[in-house]
């Protein structure tokens, strides 16, 4: 008998550990779930399947890999203590320093030994007679709970697109979301890349200095812009830490709960020198500023979108300097902002580099991966090592891998199979007592999550203290939050690319508005509403 299925057969004899809520990941909203409801009097197991805390952060280790949120929006809020304590290194923290900090988190709110880790939760059944779910882990242990948090992050169920011959590969191959903790050697090695989304355009320029050769295989170019990251002052921490309570103000106000919103002007309403001004003083601004301080018809006119994204168009014919490479580079087929605008440190300038190749795979498609490396319709190119920066099953793909039965035995996955089907993000008709604990809107993701977090606790609060023992949206409220999440969505830029925001990047997924495209203070004041109005939506048993 193999050692895993002795293992698995042990774990099922063992007694069975129950408690009031289990709470799946040990990411940022996983981590601030566990304080939440510990400090609710509950007895909690939070499961991760890592072997440390960090979710997206423990596991993207690529070179490059950081924040594109202002470093003092995205720590959390909650605790005025910890945002004096700690200091942000970079205003675009860094993967070690963001993994750094929930470390830091977990052991000042003395959450690691509530954690159970390497503990992969392959099912959540339902049993309506107690109203407790059991969760069973890929070694076989089970254990029992009224309520489940899925903090499962966003962007955690890694893609691979099942090119043939994948496994025929002689040299080493990574996906950046499973990067080893030892840093890899690249020097002299041949490196291909696949992909050129927001992870690829932060790990290309990084290590492009490192390699032999890189060949990068872009099958659609994206609207990038730059970063502008840097160290963070003595004078600016005092600065932040002075002025948190102004900071979380403003991004509780803006439309994607960053530092930056929206100019209330029309883009094509004021001149066109101006216009040019606006986008100029944008451009040298760090982050987001370029999307989410634009005109306020950017994502919602199309003429509007496309003087911005010619704007765009000319940055990179700038920076590239072969006329040839730089066309492949600049994105035509679809509005800017549709996707998550990658934000970069000399993206362009990685292809002035002798070492570095840029295939067009719309040209010249992947075909397979050989032994030696990728095979196009054009050539065979050979490799050391290959990369896939391929992206996720966003948002549903890490509820939908673990087998989630609720009432009567329905599966999450089938009941979702034409797009997410939930009130509010957050629950879904049939599956009481089961909470989803992913930032679900447009929105930087601390802010969201621990407002999403707080409805959470709270929700659960008033079921105990009601007398209830479970609690879920009815279809009927569940049927009309989809309609008007997909309709919002509709009027928006953001259907007309293949983005993971919509499920268009993985073949196969049915197409749906993944995240809700309202303004953040939107969606919190429907959240706030859907509690304060005695949870009238949700059937309380
Ligand atoms: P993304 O943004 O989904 O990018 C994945 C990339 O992989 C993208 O360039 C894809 O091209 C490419 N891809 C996927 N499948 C294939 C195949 N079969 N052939 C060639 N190329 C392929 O994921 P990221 O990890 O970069 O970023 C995800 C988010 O993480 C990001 O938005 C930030 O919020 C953080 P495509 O564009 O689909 O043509």
């Amino acid at each position: 008998m193999a050692d895993s299925q002795a293992h698995a057969l042990k774990a099922q004899s063992e007694p069975i550990e129950s408690f009031d809520a289990i709470v799946i990941g040990a990411g940022v909203a996983g981590l601030y779930q566990l304080y939440r409801l510990r400090e609710l009097g509950l007895s909690v197991r939070g499961l991760e399947d890592g072997g440390g805390v960090g979710g997206t952060w423990y596991w993207n280790r690529y070179p490059g890999c950081r924040f594109d949120s202002e470093s003092e929006t995205y720590g959390y809020s909650f605790s005025n203590e910890l945002l004096q304590e700690w200091d942000w290194k970079e205003h675009f923290s860094g993967q070690s320093e963001n993994e750094r900090y929930l470390n830091y988190v977990a052991d000042r709110f003395d959450l690691r030994r509530l954690i159970q880790f390497n503990s992969h939760v392959i099912s959540a059944v339902y049993d309506a007679r107690t109203d407790r779910w059991e969760v069973q882990l890929e070694n076989g242990q089970r254990m029992r709970a009224q309520f489940v948090v899925a903090a499962v992050g966003i962007l955690s169920a890694r893609y691979v697109p099942p090119f043939e011959g994948i496994d025929t590969f002689r040299g080493e191959s990574y996906h950046t979301s499973r990067w080893p903790r030892e840093k890899v050697d690249f020097s002299g090695k041949r490196v291909g890349v696949i992909g050129t989304g927001a992870t690829a355009v932060q790990l290309i320029p990084v290590i492009a200095k490192e390699v032999g050769h890189l060949t990068v295989f872009q099958r659609t170019p994206n609207y990038c812009a730059p970063l502008r990251n840097g160290p963070v002052s003595d004078e600016t921490q005092r600065r932040f830490k002075a002025t948190y309570p102004e900071i979380h103000r403003r991004i509780r106000e803006t439309t994607g709960a960053f530092l930056h919103d929206f100019d209330r002007r029309r883009a094509l309403e004021v001149s066109r020198e101006e216009r040019l001004a606006t986008y100029e003083k944008l451009w040298a601004l760090p982050g987001f500023g370029k999307w989410l301080g634009n005109f306020r018809d950017i994502m919602t006119d199309r003429a509007a979108n496309e003087d911005f994204a010619e704007f765009v168009r000319d940055k990179i014919r700038a920076r590239v300097k072969d006329p040839a490479v730089a066309e492949k580079l600049v994105p035509k087929d679809h509005p800017f902002g549709s996707k998550r605008v990658p934000l970069e440190t000399e993206y362009y300038e990685a292809y002035n580099r002798e070492n570095v190749l840029l295939v067009d795979v719309r040209e010249a498609p992947i075909e397979r991966i050989t032994p030696r490396g990728i095979k196009t319709r054009d050539r065979e190119y050979e490799f050391d090592v290959i990369i896939y920066a391929t992206g996720f099953d966003a948002i549903t793909g890490a509820v939908t891998r673990i087998d989630i039965r609720g009432e009567g035995g329905q599966s999450l996955k089938e009941k979702w199979a034409n797009g997410p089907r939930t009130l509010l993000g957050i629950q879904s008709a049939g599956f009481p007592n089961l909470f989803i604990a992913t930032n679900s809107a447009f929105c930087n993701y601390t802010v969201c999550a621990e407002s999403i977090v707080e409805w959470i606790t709270d929700a659960i609060r008033y079921v105990r203290a009601n007398g209830y023992s479970r609690i879920a949206p009815t279809l009927k409220a569940e049927d009309a939050w989809v309609e008007h999440a997909n309709e919002v969505g509709s009027r928006t830029m953001l259907s007309g690319a293949d983005s993971w925001f919509i499920g268009a990047n993985i073949p196969g997924k049915a197409r749906a508005f993944l995240l809700y495209a309202s303004p953040a203070p939107v969606y919190r004041a429907k959240c706030k509403e859907a509690a304060a109005n005695g949870y009238q939506d949700f059937v309380l048993r």
